[in-house]
């Protein structure tokens, strides 16, 4: 084993302890140096015993206050870490100074990996301050362990993703990673638009909401590559004005608060378009004429473009198997609309990416969206061979091969390793263009129960423990029952709580007949956690 304790002085352990959550390690920036290092030192390992395949390293906090930062780290085919390495990543993270290099050594043994062979780590951050210094930290921890780092800048968390799924089958040192991404699927994007349709009420222009983040970067790239097929005005592109990322803007902001991002005036009827601070997350909104707000959050994105898969599946005659997954974040109405009226078996997993993807990894084709704007598309090997045999097929009649053939296109635009909020836009602006539909068409398919988001900050959120994909709360005792007890008071009254796994706080779901009743089972369901899981500060 190398020798690396000269180097882990550089970077002393600092704060309490952290543990990989819903989206890697989150916390304030200033507690991450150390984790940073570390995890460069197992993503190299984590290299080694898997061929010498590429793993990424993502600095981002994505959504979270401008202040945070995170560490998350990519398996091979550009998806999240496997769930047993979550816990090696605790335990390292977490190893006093002295212990980090008896932790490695008992990870080498343990796994059989030859630290012999060569490591390549790919590092990316978002446009936050402190992103740069961390990933810095990162590479020293790669390259300590003789690993090759390739350091990919400032990219949004899917366009990593992406690139270390694509070196993975098919390294070469010819590729530009950030060409061959924008390209991809900016070609995907045009091919589709080639296709006229009646367009009815169908716009080709959005108003874009970088939320002042890495987004905002990646779609100006893309714009310059659209030509006339998609007019995009963007806002909130300022990524280097202390403060402004993700503040009163972003897809975060816009679906917690239910109100239009701030940064421009708005243009009723006008679709807006909000990703997150690393753009793996995607909003629609719009104000009508009469300056009411209306939101179209995963849900409706979920509902849309499974609606729009399930009738090219029927259309093309191919036999696969279409399912949805969300979460119990999920509206009711959403899920009652999708499986009862479009007849789509839906899933529910636990809060994170990571448990949505695995579970949609069990359909031919499986669509996957949290609330929050989270999502992909997957295609099974067999749907994708059965896609490209039947497109090639010349006795299909014209009608079915004109559907495989799109089902085939749909398959280049979405980005399948991750949710990809820019991917993602592409992929909604092309259904509604084919359904020919304008916002308020697309808003009003079915209409979602009023919900309300909150969060409360207590002493110790991991006291807070939840069963049943998060939909029942077995610790501390007593308070789902207390729940329970008050969801009674209103009709079609759902409410449930769990520990945030990216913020320091316990987040609370309700949903009823109306936006106040919503809002008060909300605010009493905040208590309960209040006063039963120990609160602190002033009560929200
Ligand atoms: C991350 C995860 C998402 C999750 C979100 C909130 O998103 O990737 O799957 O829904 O955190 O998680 P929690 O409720 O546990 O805080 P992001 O956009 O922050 O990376």
């Amino acid at each position: 084993m190398i020798e690396i304790q000269p180097v882990i002085n550089k970077y002393p352990k600092k704060g309490p302890i952290i543990q990989y959550g819903t989206a890697g390690f989150r916390t304030i920036a200033e507690n991450l140096d150390h984790i940073a290092f570390r995890m460069g030192l197992l993503a190299a390992l984590r290299s080694k015993g898997k061929g010498s395949a590429a793993i990424g390293l993502m600095i981002t906090a994505s959504h979270n206050p401008e202040a945070d930062n995170g560490v998350k780290m990519i398996d091979p085919h550009g998806e999240m870490l496997e769930q047993k390495w979550e816990s090696i990543a605790t335990e390292l993270a977490n190893a006093d100074d002295n212990l980090v290099q008896e932790e490695l050594n008992r990870i080498v043994s343990e796994l059989g990996i030859d630290i012999s062979k060569p490591a390549h780590v790919f590092i990316g951050r978002d446009t936050r301050p402190s992103s740069l210094h961390l990933s810095k930290a990162a590479m020293d921890g790669v390259e300590v362990l003789s690993g090759f780092v390739k350091d990919h800048g400032v990219v949004t968390t899917p366009m990593l993703h992406y690139y270390v799924y694509s070196y993975n089958i098919g390294p070469s040192n010819e590729i530009s990673y950030r060409e061959n991404y924008l390209s991809r699927f900016t070609a995907a994007f045009k091919a589709l638009r080639k296709e006229s349709t009646k367009n009815v009420n169908y716009e080709a222009t959005i108003d874009f909401d970088g939320a002042n983040g890495v987004g905002a970067i990646a779609m100006h790239e893309f714009v310059s590559r659209l030509g006339n097929s998609l007019n995009v005005n963007i806002y909130n592109s300022d990524t280097t004005t202390k403060g402004k990322l993700n503040f009163m803007c972003g897809a975060d902001f816009v679906k917690t608060n239910q109100k239009p991002p701030e940064g421009f005036a708005i243009i009723p009827n006008r679709r807006i378009v909000s990703v997150d601070g690393d753009a793996d997350r995607v909003i629609y909104c719009y104000v009508d004429e009469n300056g009411v707000f209306h939101l179209l959050d995963g849900d409706n994105i979920a509902t849309l473009v499974a609606g729009y898969l399930m009738d090219l599946v029927r259309d093309s005659g191919l036999n696969l198997k279409l399912g949805l997954v969300q979460t119990a974040y999920a509206n009711g109405n959403s899920t009652r609309y999708i499986s009862e009226k479009l007849r789509v078996p839906v899933a529910c997993a636990c809060t994170g990416v990571k448990h949505l993807h695995h579970k949609a990894l069990e359909y031919d084709i499986g669509v996957y969206f949290e609330a929050n704007g989270h999502g992909t598309v997957l295609f099974s090997n067999n749907a994708r061979n059965l896609i490209t045999q039947a497109a090639a097929d010349e006795r299909l009649p014209d009608s079915k091969r004109q559907m495989v053939i799109r089902l085939k296109q749909l398959t280049e635009l979405i980005n399948s390793t991750v949710g990809d909020a820019i991917s993602d836009m592409f992929l909604v602006e092309t259904v509604l263009y084919f359904r020919g539909w304008s916002i308020q068409d697309w808003f009003s398919v079915y209409a979602n129960l009023p919900n309300r988001l909150s969060k409360v900050t207590i002493t110790d959120r991991n006291t807070i423990k939840t069963a049943d994909a998060d939909r029942k709360c077995t610790s501390p005792e007593g308070l789902q029952e207390a729940i329970d007890k008050i969801v009674k008071d209103y009709p079609s009254g759902r409410s449930f709580v769990r520990p945030s796994g990216t913020e320091d706080i316990v987040r609370i779901y309700a949903e009823a007949e109306s936006q106040e009743a919503a809002d008060e089972l909300a605010t009493r369901v905040c208590r309960l956690v209040y006063d039963i899981a120990g609160g602190i500060g002033a009560f929200p």
